[in-house]
């Protein structure tokens, strides 16, 4: 991705390569499969993770990653919260699917599929981990563990958890109060298999010419008023999104429609994600725009909708803008990670165990924005956490644009070692208002510095 970004740089092309867009929300990894919670009033983003290098020509994803944000246009990288490392018993080394993460009584579930290797379960006490594996073994034991991708999970008014999954045929199983084991008196040991019928799941005709459920994967289960929503990926490849809805959430489930058609820069695969938040309901799905086209190459986007007056869903157009208006305004006056990005091109972040993650892979032109940043009455300086083992080079402060009015500058020193933090301040203009800042990176030829957080004065 990087050397991409450089070479456009170079070319003296330097302007954001998506113009003013805010899709896809993350542009320092290849992220997919989003999963958003919504929890203690921060909405919590998982992802899985294609790697920069595929390899074999097929998904090649290791481990799922978090972002968080509280305003749905600045997002804070949380890492990689688990991985396949974290299943001793599981022999796979590839296959870190679509999870979904759920929290009951203060412990957070995170359902992972492993491809080829069914549906397990990690356990934490923050959102954001450390997950551990409570179960030492797969969650679902299904007769078919390689069409066990894809949980998706919900709490039932009434206390009852149920986690679907599957692909082509949609299970569920109940769930027990401890969300890591299920009731096994029901179906086939606790699994029931949907009926896969049009009225449920619509229908299609194969290549093979056999009618078969529009349903594909990537389900997605939720309850809005009193009707419950399974959305899903369909008609695949390639994938549009549809959705069907109940009266409960062990169906029937009635066929609705699509939410999101097919278009060019979406991928062969897509996987939705619906949820409610601060009063605005919100869309996430994948595309391959960052890549360039490479479906082994995705990256979450995600768009604001408007429920129908009877519930159902509209139509929903992929765009770059994304969410056009911030929830509420970020304030620079308490340490604001490097890594909450509204926009970024040409870093990535890293993490250590002594600073968390940080802002890394910084070159001359490369840039972040971060959005809505409220400097209230004004402010007169600028701090922030670098470390360089070379010879540093500059923090470039510009407003609203990346050529925009530059508040100041910091001259980054070398701190001795890439993990050697030092605080660092400069003077800026004071300035007042509600802003986008660009955090604008120049120096010479090699890597300048590592960036952890700032905050202004
Ligand atoms: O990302 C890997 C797989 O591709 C997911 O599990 C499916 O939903 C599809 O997006």
């Amino acid at each position: 991705m990087k050397n991409r970004m450089v070479t456009i740089l170079v070319l003296g092309l330097f302007l954001p390569m998506f113009g003013l867009a805010q899709n896809p929300i993350v542009q320092t990894y290849f992220t997919a499969d989003p999963a958003p919670m919504v929890y203690n009033g921060t909405v919590y983003l998982y992802t899985t993770h294609d790697e920069d290098e595929t390899v074999d020509n097929f998904f090649t994803m290791y481990d799922w990653r978090c972002y968080s944000t509280t305003d749905m246009v600045n997002w804070t990288d949380h890492g990689a919260v688990a991985s396949l490392n974290d299943f001793v018993w599981s022999g796979k080394t590839n296959g870190a699917w679509a999870p979904q993460c759920i929290e009951r009584n203060g412990k957070f579930y995170l359902y992972c599929p492993i491809h080829g290797d069914g549906v397990a379960v990690l356990v934490a006490d923050s959102p954001t981990g450390p997950f551990t594996d409570p179960l030492g073994k797969r969650l679902i034991d299904g007769e078919d563990i390689w069409h066990d991708i894809d949980p998706t999970v919900m709490i039932d008014d009434d206390g009852q958890a149920y986690l679907y999954w599957g692909n082509p045929t949609l299970y569920y199983v109940k769930l027990n109060e401890d969300m890591i084991s299920y009731d096994r008196s029901i179906g086939k040991n606790g699994i029931v298999a949907s009926e896969m019928n049009p009225e449920a799941f619509g229908s299609q005709k194969g290549r093979d010419g056999k009618i078969r459920s529009l349903y594909t994967e990537g389900p997605w289960i939720y309850k809005r008023d009193k009707l419950y929503y399974m959305v899903y990926a369909a008609a695949g490849i390639p994938e549009y999104i549809a959705y069907s809805t109940a009266p409960s959430a062990e169906g029937p489930w009635t066929y609705q429609g699509f939410i999101m058609e097919r278009a060019d820069h979406l991928a062969f695969t897509n996987h939705p994600g619906i949820i409610d938040y601060k009063g605005n309901s919100y869309f996430f799905y994948h595309d391959q725009d960052l890549s360039g086209g490479e479906g082994f190459k995705r990256s979450v986007s995600v768009g604001q909708f408007n429920y129908n007056a009877d519930g159902t869903i509209p139509l929903i157009e992929p765009t770059k803008d994304g969410v056009k208006e911030s929830i509420s305004n970020l304030s620079p006056f308490q340490k604001v990670e490097a890594e909450t990005i509204a926009w970024c091109e040409g870093v990535k972040t890293m993490s250590d165990s002594k600073t968390g993650i940080y802002v890394s892979n910084i070159d001359h032109g490369d840039y972040i924005k971060v959005r809505s940043v409220d400097f209230g009455k004004g402010a007169k300086a600028f701090v922030a956490s670098v470390a360089s083992a070379l010879n540093g080079g500059k923090i470039e402060l510009r407003l609203n644009n990346p050529d925009g009015e530059l508040l100041g500058t910091l001259e980054v020193k070398n701190t001795g070692g890439w993990q050697n933090w030092t605080t660092q301040t400069s003077k800026v203009t004071k300035t007042s208002g509600v802003h986008d800042v660009y955090f604008i990176f120049k120096g010479g030829e090699n890597q300048l510095f590592n960036f952890d957080w700032w905050m202004f004065k």
